[in-house]
């Protein structure tokens, strides 16, 4: 059987940071990244799972490129979010519309009270290469701190400690994060697919 590796692969996201912590794990795979702006519809779904299957079906729907058509070339997206136990998962599916609404010092004013801190960072991710979808995620367990900390990152990073350390992730730089986070798990899952194509 011959094997296609991917030598260039799109990120779709309009997040600046996202792409810097993808691209940083990339570099040894040797291949070209490139930040795509290929916005999709992020439905309302259950699941992060269940966003990224709509929108890459959707992208390949509605906004085909040419070189969707290359096996050489793949396209990548993510869906994260932040699920906090007390708050019985609250936001998850719905990170990024409750982030521009109350933010971090909401998140923190809805815990104030509340001693139960634990919390877990998702991220699916779904890559179309070659004429077919593959899934990968991570998850990473920690707890909300009291107040935010950190100016690195982006989002609710200011406010989530993983678990092995007593800093936020906006306390780390991009390494440190990838080792410990939702995203450096999910994107080490698909570097061992990358390699298993050799
Ligand atoms: P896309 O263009 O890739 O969709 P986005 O910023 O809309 O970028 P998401 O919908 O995946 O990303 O994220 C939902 C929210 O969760 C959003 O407010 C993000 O800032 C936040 N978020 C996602 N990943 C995060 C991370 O690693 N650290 C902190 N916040 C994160």
């Amino acid at each position: 059987m011959v094997c296609i590796m991917i030598t260039t692969l799109h990120i779709a996201t309009s997040n600046e940071g996202k792409f810097s912590e993808m691209i940083r794990m990339m570099i040894p795979l040797g291949i070209e990244v490139i930040k795509e702006n290929l916005p999709y519809p992020e439905i309302q779904a259950k699941t992060l799972r269940r966003v990224v299957e709509y929108g890459s079906e959707w992208i390949l729907d509605n906004d085909r490129r040419p070189w969707m058509d290359n096996p050489e070339h793949g396209f990548i997206i993510d869906d994260s979010g932040i699920f906090i136990k007390s708050l019985k998962d609250f936001p998850g599916v719905y990170s990024k519309f409750v982030f521009y609404s109350i933010g971090n010092p909401g998140i923190l004013r809805l815990l104030e009270d509340i001693d139960r801190r634990e919390a877990e960072f998702k991220t699916s991710l779904m890559l179309f290469m070659n004429g077919q979808f593959h899934y990968f995620e991570g998850i990473s367990k920690g707890i909300i701190s009291g107040e935010e900390q950190g100016t690195n990152g982006f989002g609710y990073d200011p406010i989530f400690i993983p678990d092995g350390s007593d800093r936020t992730f906006a306390e780390m730089d991009t390494d440190e994060k990838n080792h410990y986070s939702h995203r450096g798990a999910a994107m080490t899952e698909f570097i061992s697919f990358f390699w298993s194509l050799k």
